[in-house]
């Protein structure tokens, strides 16, 4: 035995509470951690560059001596893309091209709407203007993520787009920058943590402060994302990644268990669990799991992940299987069984659905089209994928006609009056027509 997984079975006294327990996962709350972090926000809020400086020297061990060398120009992009394989950079490209597309589908439009005394009434979208793109730099550097949170900004209109990874001693991921050209990213910045947050959040006399900051971070990232909230939006706190296959025992075992695996390599937090009416094919994938870990380069983690956070659930049927989903609301769901279009009308809580055996999660963190950052922790329960609205914002509009606005004060005036603010009264009632 190489692989230890726990395995339920719904019918089990005590299962949805078991359940509840598998499920928790504690986010940012860490007092020590908010202490530095509030530190590094404040003193980067009033010292500028000279405090991003010192902290990107202290943390990332580098040597910076002038706000200048921490930008990387769009001409280093470029040759950065050229130090990468030609094989990847096509990849890349189509990844990026199908998640443009995608995207393009979500632009909302503005809309406006006339009553018959000339009264218009509609609402405007515009998009942001500046933005903010936290990529990581250490374990989890993903070109992927630089597409997935840059396309959807840049659909959306956004003028100017900013991004900031940390170089660790000075290392400069590739790829990263050229996902990053290819995206259309305007301005790079080699810095990191909580101090990137701060100085996109509050501007630095180098970094241009910006409207909103999305991109994922560790704890440090996190918790200066929320103290900024407010200052600017910011998209979501991701919890760790999770998926949730339902099967109903036909699929290919091996494939399964790869795509358990593909989330569980992600870190030792990563949860993923199965779930299927058929015992004897939770079997199977289990022989699976123990015979392809071994062959895994990231094993540690998956083996950590698994056994820390995964789980087996045995249930009586598929529409038992549906309720359990539910109630998880993963970030991915696969359905990997027949007629995966007639049992998705089951499902309302999840992050991305992914229907039938031939759709690994692993297609769409990569390039089917729809966003990889979605909502974790159950929180799919309330929130949805990163998309071009995340960069949009609506504006209200309304025009009244002279006879449109002697109506509404008549429906105005005695609502501000019992509020006991006169001024709105008759700032209304002076929009009355005679006679009326
Ligand atoms: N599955 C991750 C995204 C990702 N996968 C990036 C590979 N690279 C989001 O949950
Ligand atoms: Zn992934």
């Amino acid at each position: 035995m190489n692989l230890t997984i726990r395995q339920f079975s719904s019918s089990a006294e005590g299962f949805y509470a078991d359940l509840e327990t598998l499920l928790a996962w504690d986010s940012v709350s860490d007092a020590g951690i908010q202490k530095s972090v509030a530190d590094i926000v404040e003193q980067v809020r009033l010292r500028g560059d000279e405090a991003v400086i010192e902290f990107t020297n202290r943390f990332d061990r580098r040597d910076v001596t002038s706000s200048s060398e921490l930008e990387i120009s769009r001409e280093e992009l470029a040759l950065a893309k050229k130090r990468v394989s030609p094989e990847l950079v096509a990849s890349l490209e189509a990844a990026a091209k199908r998640v443009h597309q995608y995207h393009e589908r979500q632009k909302q439009p503005s809309w406006q709407y006339q009553e018959e005394n000339g009264t218009v009434l509609g609402q405007k979208v515009t998009s942001l203007d500046r933005v903010g793109v936290y990529v990581p730099g250490g374990k989890a550097a993903y070109p992927s993520s630089v597409l997935m949170n840059v396309m959807p900004a840049k659909v959306a209109g956004v003028s100017e787009i900013i991004m900031v990874v940390p170089t660790p001693d000075g290392f400069v991921n590739d790829v990263v920058l050229a996902a990053a050209f290819i995206a259309g990213v305007d301005r790079v910045f080699t810095i990191g943590g909580a101090q990137a947050v701060a100085a996109l959040a509050y501007g630095t006399q180098t970094v241009p402060k910006v409207d909103k900051i999305v991109g994922p971070g560790n704890i440090y990232v996190a918790t200066a994302k929320k103290m900024v909230f407010g200052i600017v939006g910011i998209d979501m706190i991701a919890g760790p990644s999770e998926i949730l296959v339902v099967c109903d025992g036909k699929t290919d075992p091996d494939w399964i268990a790869m795509d358990l695996f593909s989330q569980a390599e992600h870190d030792e937090d990563a949860q993923s669990i199965l779930i299927s009416p058929d015992l004897a094919f939770l079997d199977s994938v289990k022989e699976s799991m123990e015979r392809l870990v071994e062959t895994q380069s990231r094993q540690a983690i998956i083996k950590a992940s698994l056994e820390g956070r995964g789980a087996f659930i045995h249930v009586k049927d598929m529409d038992e299987a549906m309720d359990i989903a539910n109630l998880v609301a993963a970030e991915h769901l696969e359905l990997s069984m027949d007629e995966p279009e007639k049992w998705v009308e089951k499902i309302r809580h999840a992050g991305a659905i992914f229907m039938g055996r031939h759709t690994p999660e692993a297609l769409g963190d990569y390039c089917a089209g729809p966003n990889h950052v979605l909502p974790t922790s159950g929180t799919a329960r309330f929130s949805s994928p990163l998309g071009v609205y995340d960069f949009q914002k609506r504006s209200s509009l309304i025009y009244c006609s002279d006879v449109g606005a002697s109506e509404l004060a008549k429906i105005a005036s005695p609502i501000a009056r019992a509020e006991s603010l006169e001024a709105h009264a008759m700032s209304a009632e002076y929009r009355m027509l005679k006679g009326d």
